[in-house]
């Protein structure tokens, strides 16, 4: 009870703000840069070419698809995750970091990775998509300044560690709190996860932009690309079932239905992340079948922990919606706070992720994968996971985040509150449009307004496609809008400043079970399986390797 009561009390100093504050404002203009180009690719698909005005300041079609994903689905949630991560770890354990200026180097380090590899990329010498596949070469600097983006995002993990340990020995038996273990689990499932492009660029790519070696070896990079790709997804899920399970709760009037739950979840992932990247490589012909069955069972594993928030999380809304005075079956629903922008974009964010799970769950199918790979069906499906059930969400907690760590007021909550509606109108439709294009077998990654072989029957749903995305830019310029004038407005006074919301869970978390809050096993489970599943493979591909494919750049 104190503690719940004490966690409370200790508010971030200004610095620990300001701090938490600049990861937000990187991680938001990388959103507010890569938006802008997600609509011209839509838009591109009904015949209207924006990008012939946008010459030579953006040179292609590809050019901006690799803006678009590498700022949205790389910079916007990583310097996120690695902010509120900070704020979480925090405020979680109620005490300040133990090394703030080792955070303060990670999150340097990341800063000017990310200036390194923009210059490439906005000099179009880095066109190669947000998976840069070889033999798609881009320019040393891009492949260097990802590597230092991800080397300073594990500083700071270790700083987030740090802390934790120091939490621990002050307080010996007492169950961590939920939000801190969260933020700092998922940093650790990062820190396996991204091992496989550290080599992948270290061993490969940077040797051969550097010109010391004159080609590489598409299916051993794709196998390390992989190994680090599926678990990005889930580095960028937890963060917002921090928030759902730890936070929403509270800000919608009631509880965790159940902090064990919660945590087993996390550990199941934790442990299932990473071995499972073959079920992007389901059609490379230099992986086994074995070893691709091996991954979609295991697929079907990382899947289960969603099954397990969707239960808990409903089940703590359903608890604050019943407490709020909603009756029925559905009446609880309606009783949740619907006024409240931050609560309203993580709940249509689930609604949404529910889709994108369905859809997940069909992509992890061997035999369906092979009729929606490469098809306009999976940017379908990461439409409702990565920029929905994450990015929503994101929005969501920088509805309070933003005036929290600015000490501002939320400006006009009702005009972000119409933003999330908006997203998610402009999202049924996309995202609808993109599976069912997908099914009739358009191709992803494509500028088919060009393309001649475009059937009638596809029209419709191309149509649909850039309507979807032209409400999508109206909505995150909406988004833009209410942060920039939260940031720039008066300051509020203290009362009016939100709190961070932390949930307690019904049954008390010290009731949790001791082996739901030890890393030690979970961390060696995840290093057993990550090596039996990814292991052979690895030593095989590796003892073949064959450096036959020279570069090319677009
Ligand atoms: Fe995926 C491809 C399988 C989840 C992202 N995925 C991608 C790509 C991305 C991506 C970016 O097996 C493309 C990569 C590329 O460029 O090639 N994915 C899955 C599976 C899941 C899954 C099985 N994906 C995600 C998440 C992502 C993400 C999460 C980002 C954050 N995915 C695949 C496969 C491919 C793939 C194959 C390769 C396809 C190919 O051929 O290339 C599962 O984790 C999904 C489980 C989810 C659920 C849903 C649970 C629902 C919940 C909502 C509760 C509701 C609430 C609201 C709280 C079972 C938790 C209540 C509201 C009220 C009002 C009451
Ligand atoms: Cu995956």
């Amino acid at each position: 009870m104190t503690i719940s009561a004490d966690r409370q009390t200790r508010q971030l100093t200004t610095q620990e703000k300001k701090f938490v504050g600049w990861h937000l404002l990187v991680a938001i203009i990388a959103l507010m840069v890569g938006s802008l180009f997600g609509p011209l690719q839509a838009l591109e698909f009904s015949g209207l070419n924006l990008y012939q005005y946008l010459d030579p300041v953006i040179q292609s079609y590809y050019q901006g698809l690799t803006l678009h994903g590498v700022l949205n689905a790389l910079v916007w949630t990583t310097f996120f995750i690695v902010g509120f991560a900070t704020l979480t770890t925090i405020k979680g354990l109620n005490r300040p970091l133990s090394h703030p200026r080792l955070n303060w180097v990670g999150f340097i380090t990341m800063v000017v990775g990310l200036l390194m590899a923009a210059v490439p990329l906005l000099a179009n010498a880095a066109t190669v998509l947000y998976t840069f596949y070889p033999p798609l070469e881009a320019n040393w600097a891009f492949y260097l300044g990802l590597t230092l983006v991800v080397v300073g995002s594990w500083i700071e993990g270790y700083g987030f560690y740090l802390t934790l340990h120091a939490w621990r020995k002050d307080n010996p038996g007492v169950r961590s709190p939920f939000i801190a273990f969260g933020g700092i689990l998922n940093m650790a499932m990062w820190q396996i996860a991204t091992l496989g492009i550290a080599v992948e660029i270290l061993t490969m790519l940077l040797p051969y932009s550097f010109g010391w070696i004159d080609a590489t070896d598409p299916q051993l990079a794709r196998t390390y690309f992989w190994f680090t790709g599926h678990p990005l997804v889930y580095f960028w899920l937890l963060p917002a079932y921090v928030s759902w399970y730890g936070m929403l709760p509270k800000q919608a009037g009631g509880k965790l239905f159940s902090d064990s739950l919660a945590r087993l979840a996390f550990w199941i992932f934790l442990v299932t992340s990473v071995p499972v990247g073959f079920h992007h490589q389901y059609v490379d012909p230099g992986v086994p079948v074995a070893w691709k069955w091996i991954h979609a069972v295991l697929t079907y594993g990382v899947a289960f922990p969603s099954l397990l928030t969707a239960f808990t999380v409903i089940a703590s809304l359903e608890y604050a919606g019943r407490k709020r005075g909603g009756t029925g079956l559905v009446g609880w629903i309606r009783a949740l706070p619907w006024k409240d922008a931050s609560v309203t974009a993580q709940l249509l964010a689930g609604i949404l992720f529910l889709f994108g799970g369905i859809s997940g769950i069909t992509n992890a199918s061997y035999n369906l994968n092979l009729i929606v790979h490469n098809t306009a069906w999976v940017p379908g499906h990461f439409h409702l996971t990565v920029a929905t059930a994450v990015t929503l969400s994101f929005m969501g907690i920088s509805f309070w985040l933003v005036p929290y760590v600015t000490g501002k007021q939320l400006y006009k909550p009702r005009l972000a509150l119409i933003q999330v509606w908006v997203w998610f109108v402009g999202m049924v439709i996309f995202s609808n449009a993109m599976h069912v294009l997908g099914l009739l077998g358009a191709p992803r990654r494509t500028p088919l307004g060009e393309a001649p072989y475009v059937p009638d029957a596809w029209n419709g749903h191309l149509l649909r496609t850039s309507i979807g995305g032209a409400i999508l830019l109206v909505s995150v310029l909406m988004y833009g809008w209410v942060m920039l004038k939260t940031a720039i407005g008066p300051k509020a006074n203290p009362e009016d400043v939100p709190e961070v919301p932390i949930a307690e869970s019904i049954v008390p978390a010290q009731q949790t079970p001791a082996w739901l809050d030890n890393f030690k096993p979970w961390l060696i489970g995840t290093a057993v399986l990550v090596v039996l599943a990814y292991g052979p493979q690895l030593f095989i591909q590796i003892s073949e390797i064959s450096l036959n494919a020279p570069g090319v750049t677009p």
